[in-house]
């Protein structure tokens, strides 16, 4: 039997083990292939961007690592980016940064950013089949400071009010020329490294610099949110909280992205999801893997993404969840980094649309709760890497371990030479 065959055959295996549950194992495979990941752009050069300005670094996050081969312009991302693409199964988006702008090695100031200055990254995302989604950047500029948005100083304040608000135009362009709508997030770093005594202050004077940026709307954008506990320099303080923005979002109606990074390292992130859902109109997922705090490590097939699937899954709400991967590890190869995090993403959701929840439900129903607890514990074991496998197959991927060649085949042609 030749490695497809087996492959084939195990899946027949599998197919009839989750028919015994009350899993179609075919309409779960249909479901995987239709789910977009918004793989971050800047795994490929640790957040560096391609400005000609000075670039101060950090703003409450740091890549850590100096493994050689990071993409040091825009062609060598692209060209990453592609090989990521031919990696994995499914078609997916790209999220952009500010800072990724093909400014042509002009120095173009935050506040001079224009849709043009995407254009051809819009026209190359349509030749790849790759939608885009959008990022302001209001970090590693010398007017970052420790405030942006929630800023007193109302030159540095209206700076990036205006900066957020050339964003969101251009996200606009991106969803009308892919006509699909380009979820723009809105992270700030904004915060304090020691005690503060104006923590309402800066928190009302976010909220109006929001209103004021939020005040057109668009049709084929959609605002995001996102929260953080803390930041590296602002452990503190940190102006745009959990509360902040579930506040914000529940109120305005905007879209909070959940960083699963950004919380308590006890807190479920899973169990934000049903709340979301019923107070706020989408959410925005940026899978990581916090070690210890935010460190942005590789996303992996853990407890942690697994449940975050599968609230997403059970609550039936794939249309209204964005997935988006939010790590940089800067110390191993950035593609294979890539690779693993979407790899275990899809992981994640395979696993979850392969839930026998009807099962489930109806031992809950019947008060039957070992029958519960016995039959979650039993799927753990259930042939789900079979469809995995057969998943990849018929997506013409490698199976398996199979990828890593390929990645170090790619390290030893193109980005080992890059010094
Ligand atoms: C930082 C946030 C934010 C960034 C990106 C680069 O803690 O997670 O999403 O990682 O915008
Ligand atoms: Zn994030």
């Amino acid at each position: 039997m030749n490695k497809h065959e087996t492959v084939q055959k195990m899946y027949e295996i599998a197919k009839e083990r989750y028919a015994a549950v009350g899993v179609d194992t075919d309409q779960t495979l249909e479901k995987l292939q239709n789910i977009s990941l918004s793989i971050h752009c800047w795994q490929a050069d640790d957040v560096t961007g391609f400005e000609k300005l000075e670039n101060l670094g950090g703003g409450g996050i740091q890549a850590t690592g100096n493994y050689p081969g990071k993409a040091r312009n825009i062609d060598e991302l692209r060209m990453d980016i592609e090989k990521v693409v031919t990696l994995v199964a499914g078609k997916h988006r790209l999220s952009l940064h500010e800072i990724y702008g093909d400014f042509k090695g002009k120095a173009v100031d935050r506040n001079e950013v224009e849709p043009e200055h995407f254009a051809s990254w819009m026209q190359w995302a349509k030749e790849k089949g790759l939608k885009l989604d959008f990022n302001s950047t209001s970090f590693g500029h010398p007017k970052s400071g420790d405030l942006t948005l929630a800023s007193p100083d109302k030159n540095i304040r209206d700076f990036w009010i205006d900066h957020t608000k050339r964003c969101r135009l251009i996200a606009e362009e991106m969803g009308k020329f892919q006509n699909d709508p380009c979820i723009m997030n809105l992270w700030i770093h904004d915060g304090s490294k020691d005690l503060t005594v104006n923590r309402y202050r800066y928190r009302q004077i976010l909220e109006q610099s929001l209103d004021d940026i939020f005040t057109i709307d668009y049709k084929n954008m959609r605002d995001c949110i996102e929260a953080k506990l803390f930041g590296i320099a602002l452990e503190s303080y940190t102006v745009g909280s959990y509360d902040f923005y579930l506040g914000y979002g529940a109120k305005k109606q905007k879209i909070v992205t959940l960083d699963t990074g950004h919380f308590h390292l006890t807190e479920s992130i899973a169990d934000k999801i049903p709340s979301l859902l019923l107070f706020t109109p989408e959410i925005m997922l940026h899978v990581s893997r916090p070690i210890r705090w935010d460190s942005d490590h590789v996303t992996i097939l853990n407890d942690d993404v697994a449940e975050l699937a599968k609230e997403v899954v059970r609550a039936n709400a794939l249309s209204k969840v964005h997935i988006g991967l939010d790590y940089f590890d800067a110390s191993i190869n950035r593609i294979g980094a890539y690779v693993i995090g979407i790899k275990a993403t899809q992981k994640a959701f395979l696993q979850a649309l392969l839930e026998p929840v009807v099962k489930l439900r109806e031992y809950e129903a019947a008060g039957q709760y070992f029958e519960r607890l016995a039959l979650l514990e039993e799927a753990k074991g259930l042939p789900w890497n079979a469809v995995w496998d057969y998943f990849c197959a018929k997506n013409n991927i490698a199976i398996g371990e199979a990828y890593i060649a390929e990645i170090q085949q790619y390290e030893r042609e193109v980005t080992s030479k890059r010094k």
